[in-house]
C-alpha cells in the first residue's frame, strides 16, 4: 500500500499523557500528585537520557512516595557540553543533584538521607539495620558486575572466574529476597528494593549483550522480585530496553567486554536488529495502546527526527511515514530505493524510557526494521563507543524536551 500521508497517520492514534497528574512517565517537568504547585520543595536534577543510574534511584523514590516536585535535565559528558546554569549550581557537573527547599544536595545517598529527614521514609529506610546489609550487598554486586563486564577476560580464565564471583553474589541476593515470603527484599517495599532496581535492570541488559548471560532468566528469585518492580507504575515509566542500555553503558563505564561465548553473538544480533518481542528485558503484560503511544511520539517531534538523520528529507520522510504506516496497519508499504541505512539510523537511537515506553519503542523498533528490510539489508553507521554524542540533545532539542 502507499504510505499514507501525516494526516492520516495523525487520525489513527489518540494516545495522550499526562505528564503532571498521570502515570510517572520520562517526559514529565513538573510532578504534583494532587497537590498544590505553590507548596513545592524539591527539584530534581537529572540526566537529560534518563541513562543515570543514581538519578533513577532518587526518581524512584520520589514517585513512589507521591512529592510534588520539578524536573530539570542536564546533559551528561558523554553525550554532550554540561550547561553552564548547571556547573554553576554543581561545578563538578555530577548527577544527579537535589534542590530541598533551596538547598543543592549531591551524593544520590545523601539526596536520600535528606529527603527521608524531610518526608520520612519510604518502607524501611536508609539507615534501618535491616537495610544497611542490602545495601552493602547491592555495592558488592556491583562490584561484582564491573570486574566481570568491564575488564578484558582472555587471560588466565579471568572471564570464567569473574563469572563465577558474579553468579555468588547474585546467590547471596537471592538468599535475602527469600528472607521474605513476599518478592522484595523485606516484608514491604521499601528503599532497599529501589536501591537495587538501576544496576539490576543495567545487569539484566548488559550480561545478556556481552556475556550472553541473561540474568533474570537464570535466577528464579531475582527474576520474581523484577517481576514485582515490573508491577508498580513508578518503575514502569522509568523502566529502560536493553538496546538503549547496551548502547548507553559503553561509555559511562569505560568499556564493556563481550566474551566468546556462541550465546553472546546470538543475543547481539535479537537485540540490535530484532526481533524484539520477547526479549528478557520486560515481562509485564504490553498495554493496548503501545503503538499509538510509537506514533504519537514520532509525530510530536517528526521535524526533528527527519532532520538529524544523516539521509536527505526527501528520502527519509517519505520512508518514515512507509514505516508508521506499517506498524499501523501492518500492511507492507515499500520505501524509496536506499532509504534502508536510514531507517535503521533511527531504529537504532530510539531511547527508552527517554522517548516512549518500552513496548511502543519494540514496535516502532520492528516497523522500522521491517520497513528498511524492504529494501535493502544495509546495517546503519555504528553506535559509538567512547562516547554517545551521536545522541547531543542539543542537536535534538525538541525531542528530548518533551
Ligand atoms: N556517588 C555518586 C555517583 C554519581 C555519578 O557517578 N554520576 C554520573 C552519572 S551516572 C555523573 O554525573 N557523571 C558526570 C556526567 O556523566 O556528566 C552518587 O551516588 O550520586
Amino acid at each position: 500500500m502507499d504510505a499514507l500521508t501525516w494526516t492520516e497517520l495523525s487520525a489513527l492514534t489518540n494516545y495522550t499523557a499526562d505528564p503532571i497528574e498521570g502515570p510517572t512517565n520520562a517526559q514529565s517537568r513538573l510532578r504534583l500528585f494532587g497537590q498544590a504547585e505553590s507548596g513545592i520543595r524539591v527539584t530534581l536534577y537529572r540526566d537529560n537520557h534518563a541513562w543515570c543510574p543514581y538519578c533513577q534511584k532518587i526518581w524512584l523514590w520520589l514517585e513512589e512516595k507521591k512529592i510534588p516536585y520539578r524536573i530539570q535535565k542536564v546533559t551528561m559528558f558523554c553525550y554532550g557540553q554540561k550547561e553552564d546554569w548547571y556547573k554553576r549550581i554543581v561545578p563538578s557537573g555530577m548527577l544527579p543533584a537535589l534542590a530541598l527547599d533551596g538547598r543543592i544536595i549531591t551524593e544520590s545517598d545523601d539526596i536520600l538521607l535528606a529527603l527521608e529527614q524531610a518526608f520520612g521514609p519510604l518502607g524501611a529506610g536508609m539507615t534501618d539495620a535491616n537495610v544497611l546489609p542490602l545495601r552493602q550487598l547491592e555495592r558488592l554486586l556491583f562490584r561484582a558486575w564491573c570486574s566481570w563486564l568491564c575488564q578484558p577476560g582472555g587471560w588466565f580464565g579471568q572471564e570464567k572466574s569473574n563469572r563465577q564471583q558474579f553468579v555468588n553474589v547474585v546467590q547471596k541476593v537471592e538468599t535475602a529476597l527469600r528472607q521474605t515470603p513476599g518478592p522484595y527484599f523485606l516484608e514491604e517495599f521499601g528503599t532497599a528494593d529501589v536501591i537495587f532496581t538501576p544496576y539490576v535492570e543495567r545487569m539484566n541488559a548488559s550480561l545478556y549483550y556481552y556475556k550472553g548471560y541473561s540474568l533474570r532468566e537464570e535466577h528464579p528469585t531475582l527474576s520474581d522480585w523484577f517481576d514485582a518492580m515490573e508491577s508498580r507504575e513508578t518503575y514502569r515509566g522509568t523502566q529502560s530496553d536493553f538496546h538503549t542500555h547496551v548502547h548507553d553503558l559503553p561509555p559511562q563505564m569505560g568499556g564493556c567486554y563481550e566474551n566468546d561465548d556462541a550465546q553472546t553473538k546470538i543475543n547481539q544480533r535479537r537485540v540490535d536488529e530484532g526481533p524484539w518481542s520477547g526479549l528478557p528485558d520486560v515481562t509485564y503484560a504490553e498495554p493496548e495502546n503501545a503503538k499509538a503511544e510509537a506514533l504519537a511520539r514520532v509525530i510530536k517531534h517528526r521535524d526533528n527526527i527527519v532532520a538529524v538523520n544523516p539521509a536527505e528529507a526527501t528520502l527519509f520522510e517519505p520512508a518514515l511515514r512507509s514505516a508508521l504506516t506499517y506498524l499501523m496497519t501492518q500492511e507492507d508499504c515499500l520505501p524509496p530505493a536506499g532509504s534502508d541505512v536510514a531507517l535503521r539510523y533511527l531504529r537504532d537511537r530510539i531511547n527508552v524510557p527517554r522517548d516512549m515506553s518500552i513496548y511502543a519503542a519494540k514496535h516502532l523498533r520492528a516497523a522500522l526494521e521491517h520497513t528498511a528490510a524492504l529494501v535493502g539489508d544495509q546495517q546503519g553507521p555504528p553506535i559509538p563507543i567512547r562516547h554517545r554524542r551521536d545522541q547531543n540533545p542539543v542537536a535534538f532539542s525538541v525531542v528530548t524536551t518533551g
